[in-house]
């Protein structure tokens, strides 16, 4: 093909974007051995790979095999370093559109047009565990998110609470090092239940926020769809004419934003520590619902200081009543990986991934990040050349004299490799002025030389206590209990003694003095000099409660329905066909797999049995009408157990007719809040559908307190 004639007066091809642009860059990258012949990498085809080549039938292998050494060579090197943190996740490609243009904030070029779908990859995770751990541990999760934009990628690389333990970057690594096992032991896996992470936060009250996160709710996500997300720096939106807005960006999941009881989520832990990475596939799959609203605060230059703390300080958030959230546009999930390995495991985010139109702010934290994720990734992918990779390419091209490197692929053709140039005709030129070139803000900055932090990051309990103050009581229960539970593990009862006095007390009292209580201390009266205790009593922030459920839906919810041989099939198949209305996921739950028979002839297929199946692996349970099976699952301790469970997790439980006996027999309160029973199968789908889509009744947890 003859080459573009191009000289520095020819504009640069426009740069669009579609939804698929990203899928079809992808598909370039997919092999499919489907129909085809087992080859060698070099593309030899291979007669035998079942036998290495001997020198005789029982003799030595020979060198010369060379099949067998490149199978071998490759197997040996098939792991890479998994992520320092972050190490489990779960990815999802879908879209990115705005509602209407935000050109009045940003000159984005993805946020200015509502037709446009810019394709995208999410990236969930757990932070402390390594690759193999279990979902549902009580942690933070990670929610990154590339955008693949017509400018380059943009990667905003976010949490699902939004502040964080640490206000400089610096102490990263020994945050982290406190919270990931012990290093000579390597215990325990996956979780903050231990000295050194309480030792580390107890002498780091600016954790004390965090700390009222981590222990709440938040950290036991029912979903990964049902999570929100935050940017938790505050970053910056620049308009077409220069105009900067500091912003938080926000994720709100349209399924609302629901938890996992405790004990629910440590059997989840065992019976399906893939709980959350399947709950995200099998949505995908059945093209359910994953879809999250992108939230803004914009806040004025000029008002920056107005809040009464520092927007700069990462361990405070803004709260939604000061600035309420703009819901900007909506994020799609609705593809699943196609690999693994290619596309959740090499996917590079990198915090310094911007495009025009978003720049950053001097928060400390913010700017260590923009060093650390460049820099992980040289080790984690063997080399300079990551950004090649088929899930981190742009889709726009890419020009540069950026060269070589373990496992380049690109092949230079340009004449010259530097800049200026003129034996290549001065290319890759820099963009003009109105061709879309990346142009970091002026600011002015002065001040001395200090290893120092700003005052106004030094009240570090106003936001704790806010947080606390605006749970819900039984919120506040779990939380607590949380605090119990963690401490309770922790051998040192110094460090134990020195949380309650140096994080809890300044926080509140009433809870430093229940959680002692359940230690068997007592809050000292002494306090330490570390940190500032709150001066002003912020008003509670109802936002941060996820009592009560705004918008009640069974979408999406696992329900078990127990039956056995002699249940009432009409009916079991009325309620069935109610919840799948309602978009629920309905399982048959019976002591055996298949067609399990009904008293009227009508047979309900089982799914699971009670050997395979978990309750805690549902968010609501019932059971089928029927004497003669209910009989059969009153006396059957696996069908009592799956049902206490459920009630004991708070979820709705319910049973058909006769099936109440079976709800008794498990020791259910059948007055308890909940728990639903009736005749007539249409009147109780439509009552056992409103309970379940409040999720769970906590409320019966404070009676069993
Ligand atoms: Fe990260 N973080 N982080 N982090 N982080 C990484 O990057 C780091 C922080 C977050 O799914 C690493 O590629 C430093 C805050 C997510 O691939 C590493 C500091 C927030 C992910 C790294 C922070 C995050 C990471 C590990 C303090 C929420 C997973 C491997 C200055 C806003 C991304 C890698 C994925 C991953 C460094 C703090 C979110 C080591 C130094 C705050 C979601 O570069």
């Amino acid at each position: 093909m003859p080459s573009r004639r191009v000289s520095k007066d020819t504009p640069p091809a426009p740069r669009t974007v579609h939804r698929d642009a990203k899928q079809d860059q992808l598909a370039g990258f997919r092999e499919d051995p489907a129909g085809e012949i087992l080859t060698t990498d070099q593309g030899v085809r291979i007669a035998n790979t079942d036998d290495s080549l001997h020198a005789g039938e029982s003799g030595p292998t020979l060198l010369e095999d060379f099949h067998l050494r490149e199978k071998i060579m490759r197997f040996d090197h098939e792991r890479i370093p998994e992520r320092v943190v972050h190490a489990r996740g779960a990815g999802a490609h879908g879209y990115f559109q705005v509602y209407s243009s935000l050109a009045g904030y940003s000159s984005a070029g993805f946020l200015q047009d509502p037709e446009v779908k810019t394709p995208v990859f999410v990236r969930f995770s757990t932070v402390v565990g390594s690759r193999g751990s279990a979902d549902t541990v009580r942690d933070v999760r990670g929610f990154a998110v590339k955008f693949y934009t017509n400018e380059g990628n943009f990667d905003l690389v976010g949490n699902n609470m939004p502040v964080f333990f640490i206000q400089d970057g610096i102490k990263f690594p020994d945050l982290v090092h406190a919270l990931k096992p012990n290093p000579r032991k390597e215990i325990p896996q996956a979780q903050s239940a231990h000295d050194s992470f309480w030792d580390f936060v107890s002498l780091t009250p600016e954790s004390a926020h965090m700390v009222m996160w981590v222990m709440s709710d938040r950290s036991l996500p029912r979903s990964y769809r049902m999570m929100e997300g935050f940017g938790v720096h505050t970053f910056r939106l620049i308009n077409a004419k220069g105009v900067a807005h500091l912003v938080k960006f926000h994720w709100k999941p349209l399924l609302g934003v629901h938890a996992l009881a405790w004990e629910e989520a440590q059997q989840i832990a065992g019976k399906d520590p893939d709980f959350h990475r399947r709950d995200l596939w099998e949505a995908i799959d059945s093209e359910a619902l994953v879809e999250f609203e992108l939230g803004l605060q914009v806040v004025a230059e000029e008002d920056a200081q107005k809040f009464g703390f520092d927007l700069l300080d990462p361990t405070k958030l803004l709260p939604e009543e000061l600035v309420p959230v703009e819901r900007v546009g909506r994020l799609v999930l609705d593809r699943n990986p196609t690999n693994y390995f290619a596309e959740v495991e090499q996917v590079a985010f990198c915090v310094g991934n911007v495009v025009p139109g978003i720049d950053f702010t001097n928060d400390p934290l913010l700017q260590a990040r923009l060093f650390s994720y460049l820099d992980t990734q040289i080790t984690r992918l063997g080399g300079p050349n990551f950004a090649e990779l088929p899930i981190n390419r742009p889709v726009v091209p890419v020009h540069n004299n950026q060269h070589d490197g373990f496992g380049r692929q690109t092949l230079n053709t340009g004449a010259a490799n530097y800049l200026p140039n003129s034996v290549g005709g001065g290319f890759p030129r820099p963009a003009g002025p109105h061709e879309g070139g990346y142009a970091h803000r002026t600011e002015r900055v002065s001040g001395h030389v200090v290893r120092a932090r700003s005052p106004s990051f030094a009240d570090h309990f106003s936001q704790a206590r806010m947080f606390l103050a605006s749970q819900s009581p039984i919120e506040r229960a779990h939380l607590t209990d949380a605090l119990a539970f963690e401490l309770g593990k922790v051998q040192s009862e110094v460090v134990r003694q020195r949380v309650v006095d140096v994080l809890l007390m300044p926080v509140d009292p009433q809870l430093a003095e229940t959680v002692a209580r359940a230690l068997g201390l007592s809050p000292s009266s002494k306090r330490t000099s570390q940190g500032t205790v709150a001066n002003a009593g912020l008003p509670p922030s109802p936002t941060l409660s996820l009592v009560p459920v705004r918008n009640p839906t069974i979408a999406t919810r696992r329900i078990a329905i127990l039956a056995a041989l002699g249940h009432i099939g009409r009916s079991l198949a009325t309620v069935k066909r109610a919840f799948e209305k309602g978009g629920a996921n309905v399982e048959i739950v019976a002591p055996s797999l298949g067609a399990v028979k009904g008293a009227d002839e009508i047979d309900s297929p089982a799914v699971c049995s009670l050997l395979t199946a978990a309750s805690v692996t549902y968010d609501a349970v019932l059971v089928a009408d029927g004497e003669a099976s209910s009989l059969v699952l009153a006396a059957n301790e696996d069908a009592r157990r799956f049902i206490a469970e459920a009630y004991r997790h708070c979820k709705t439980v319910g049973a058909l007719g006769a099936g109440d006996q079976v709800l008794t027999a498990a020791g259910v309160d059948l007055a308890s809040e909940g728990v639903v029973v009736g005749e007539s199968a249409a009147t109780f789908a439509a009552a056992f559908i409103a309970a379940a889509g409040q999720h769970r009744h906590w409320a019966r947890d404070r009676q069993r307190a």
